[in-house]
């Protein structure tokens, strides 16, 4: 099944960090197909002031289902160190699950779409990079709607060398 995974970091070598988690992510058979630049951004929605963050989006292929894929995400998080949970506060890594090619889930654990998807431009941003349309939208336009209020600058591009694959991806989905 083909995935958008966003990745956030802002504790830490956070472009290490970034490395770090495609690789252990890989490790676990996740295969990434392309990535987009990091950017780092403001933090949004956080409750105390915090570090800037970097975010990144990554389309993969996992050949499991949905709960499995959350848990080789949460065991890439913990082995990366990552204490935070949920309370919006620092950490060393995130890896969300933001969409999943034909899936629409909903659990206490898990909600695929991610629920924030079309409101965040350190998502949108770095995912119109790899998807002109989801689900019948301009990922482009609503990220253009965004960034004004939602500071998001590219920091990286060609930061990732270990990919599966070198292709892009089909322009819509
Ligand atoms: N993640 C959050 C909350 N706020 N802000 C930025 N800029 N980047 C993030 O990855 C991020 C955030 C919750 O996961
Ligand atoms: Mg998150
Ligand atoms: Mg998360």
């Amino acid at each position: 099944m083909r995935v958008f995974l966003g990745l956030g970091t802002n504790l830490g070598e956070r472009l290490k960090n970034l490395k770090k988690a495609l690789t252990k992510l890989r490790e676990r058979g996740v295969i990434v197909q392309s990535v987009s630049s990091v950017y780092e951004t403001q933090p949004i929605g956080a409750c105390s002031p915090q570090p800037l963050f970097l975010n990144a989006v990554v389309e993969v292929f996992w050949s499991g289902d949905l709960i499995q894929l959350l848990e080789v995400t949460e065991a890439v998080e913990k082995e990366m160190g990552r204490t935070e949970k949920g309370s919006g506060g620092p950490r060393t890594i995130d890896i969300d699950i933001l969409w999943a090619q034909g899936v629409r889930y909903q659990s206490l654990r898990l909600i695929v779409p991610h629920p924030r998807l079309w409101q965040r431009a350190f998502v949108l941003v770095p995912l119109s990079e790899l998807v002109s349309h989801i689900d019948g939208r301009e990922v482009r336009a609503v990220a253009d709607a965004l960034v004004a209020d939602q500071g998001v600058k590219v920091y990286a591009k060609d930061w990732w060398s270990g990919g599966d694959s070198g292709g892009s991806s089909s322009a819509s989905v």
